[in-house]
């Protein structure tokens, strides 16, 4: 079965958005393996987006990811990378679908409550950055 890395962004979590943005993870069909609260430092986040180094936007970006605690999560379901990038829409809320989770509730395209890996690739290396392997359920 197929898995992706979610990250409930600071915003979210100030804005007591996590039960309900959880609630909409799971009424969507995922299940979710493994969950913590974290709140990273500067260069964690810079680590975690280095993909992104160089780019306008890095500089604001790191420093709101590491703003306030975030809730990463390990997501299981066939298709998750693809089907949980559709369930929260767009980068930029104003361009987002109806219906998506960044549609609903996100202010901006720097503030957009959730992360979700881009590929297959990217969530393995990405849950290996949050969970070592014993914080993940059935791993056997
Ligand atoms: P994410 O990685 O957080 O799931 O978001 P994404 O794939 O939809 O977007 P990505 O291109 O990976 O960008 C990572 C995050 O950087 C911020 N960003 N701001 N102001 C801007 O033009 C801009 N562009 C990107 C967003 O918060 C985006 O989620
Ligand atoms: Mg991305």
């Amino acid at each position: 079965m197929e898995q992706t890395l979610a990250i409930l962004k600071p915003d979210c979590v100030r804005r007591g958005l996590i039960g309900e943005v959880i609630r909409r993870i799971e009424a969507a069909g995922f299940r979710i393996r493994a969950m913590k609260m974290v709140h990273l430092t500067k260069k964690e986040a810079e680590g975690f987006y280095a993909v992104h180094r160089g780019r306008p936007f890095f500089e604001e970006l790191t420093t709101f990811m590491s703003s306030g605690p975030c809730v990463p999560m390990v997501l299981e379901k066939e298709n998750a990378v693809a089907d949980f990038r559709a369930l929260i829409g767009a980068t930029d809320p104003a361009e987002a679908a109806e219906g998506t989770i960044r549609r609903e509730f996100a202010e901006s395209k720097g503030q957009n409550i959730v992360h979700g890996s881009d590929s297959v690739e990217n969530a393995r290396i990405e849950i290996h950055f949050f969970f070592p392997s014993i914080e993940l359920v059935d791993r056997r």
